[in-house]
């Protein structure tokens, strides 16, 4: 059982550890219930609109939930202890690093199954979120069925390559993923604001030879490289790149590090693609010093021990965070065919927690 306190400016909850919790009263006016549509539950008051210096008249408290009163006429506030808990409680991290010797707890689910058991499409979105990536197997051989498979993540996010795009080799290609050559991991479209948040590929056609796919977690390379030369993580965060793309019906640019840290310093994303990016107004006075951290982090992205090599056959479809996992390929020759998209991250977020609300409740 825990003990509260109050004053006028705040209440003080002992838990049962012995540990204390103390809640601002300004804090505590700005989470009333009662600010909120019924319906939607979406907030009616602005901050502008409440008390500057909101005092605490009394609090009365029965059964673990507490109701606190104001000096002024505010309605009283009606707020739960477990409310109070799940707030302090530190979201687990989403993400679970992985290097090469983890590939085995990847996700691979028949499309049929995740399509129609709404426990398995939580689940696999689950390890999506998970893994940065997850597989589907019997996708049908059909041209635009990525755009059907992209439904069971959110939104498609549309583009200058289209809603869905064609990876294959072309005579006049405006984009090097379009020929047969090799790609050495990289995120998609760095030079894009925001950067597309999950991919889709599904194989349709393999090469008769090469084609291979290549994956990497970027989040675990960046990490490495924190933890083996934090002078060079530290460059490659703080330092802004240009990334660009330039065809006959696009001209689009973006800044930002290769290494993107949220504000608790940890990394948020990777934005990584030799083929858009240009180092040129990296300031000059650093670039020894950047140049140097490039490279290590190259380096590091291109060793086997963090790579998960896998030929994608027909009918299977990859999905994977844009923002976190690399993806690449081995040259191919002949006929191959892969169909991609876009889609939104928030949707894959909300599709997660929408099932995991109906199913775990
Ligand atoms: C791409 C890409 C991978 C592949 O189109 O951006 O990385 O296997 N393709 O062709
Ligand atoms: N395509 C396949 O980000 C990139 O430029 C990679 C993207 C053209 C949509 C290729
Ligand atoms: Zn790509």
């Amino acid at each position: 059982m825990s003990k509260i306190q109050w004053d006028h400016f705040s209440l003080t909850i002992e838990w049962g550890s012995g540990r204390s919790t103390r809640f601002p009263a300004v804090w505590l006016r700005d989470q009333c219930p009662a600010d909120r549509d019924q319906g939607t539950g979406q907030r009616l008051d602005d901050i502008a609109d409440l008390p500057e210096r909101p005092e605490i008249q009394n609090v009365v408290c029965s059964d673990d939930v507490l109701e606190i009163r104001w000096t002024d006429d505010s309605p009283p506030c009606v707020l739960s202890v477990d409310w109070f808990r799940s707030v302090l409680d530190p979201r687990p991290p989403d993400g679970l690093p992985w290097t090469a010797r983890d590939a085995d707890r990847f996700r691979w689910t028949e499309y049929a199954v995740v399509q129609s058991d709404s426990w398995r499409t939580m689940e696999w979105l689950a390890a999506l979120v998970r893994d940065g990536l997850a597989f589907m197997t019997g996708v049908p051989e059909i041209e635009g069925e990525v755009e059907e498979a992209a439904r069971l993540l959110g939104y498609v996010t549309e583009t200058n390559y289209g809603r869905i795009f064609d990876v294959r080799a072309t005579a006049t290609p405006n984009n090097l993923a379009y020929t047969p050559r090799a790609l050495g991991v990289h995120t998609d479209n760095p030079y894009r604001e925001p950067v597309p948040g999950y991919q889709l590929l599904h194989c349709l056609t393999a090469a008769p030879q090469g084609g291979e796919s290549v994956f990497v977690d970027g989040f675990a390379v960046a990490g490495r490289l924190r933890d083996v030369n934090v002078a060079s993580f530290k460059i490659l965060a703080t330092t802004s790149v240009d990334f660009a793309f330039r065809d006959s019906g696009a001209d689009l640019r973006a800044r930002r590090p290769l290494i993107q840290l949220d504000d608790c310093g940890q990394v948020r994303a990777i934005h990584y693609n030799n083929r858009s990016i240009s180092t040129a107004h990296v300031p000059l006075e650093i670039a020894e010093e950047f140049f140097q951290a490039y490279r290590k982090f190259a380096r590091l992205l291109r060793a086997p021990e963090f790579e998960f090599r896998v030929m994608l056959k027909p009918g299977e479809l990859v999905a994977f965070d844009n923002s976190r996992i690399l993806h690449g390929r081995t040259a191919f020759t002949g006929q191959r065919l892969l169909q991609g998209c876009y889609v939104n991250r928030d949707g894959v977020a909300s599709n997660l927690a929408t099932l995991r609300r109906k199913l775990l409740s």
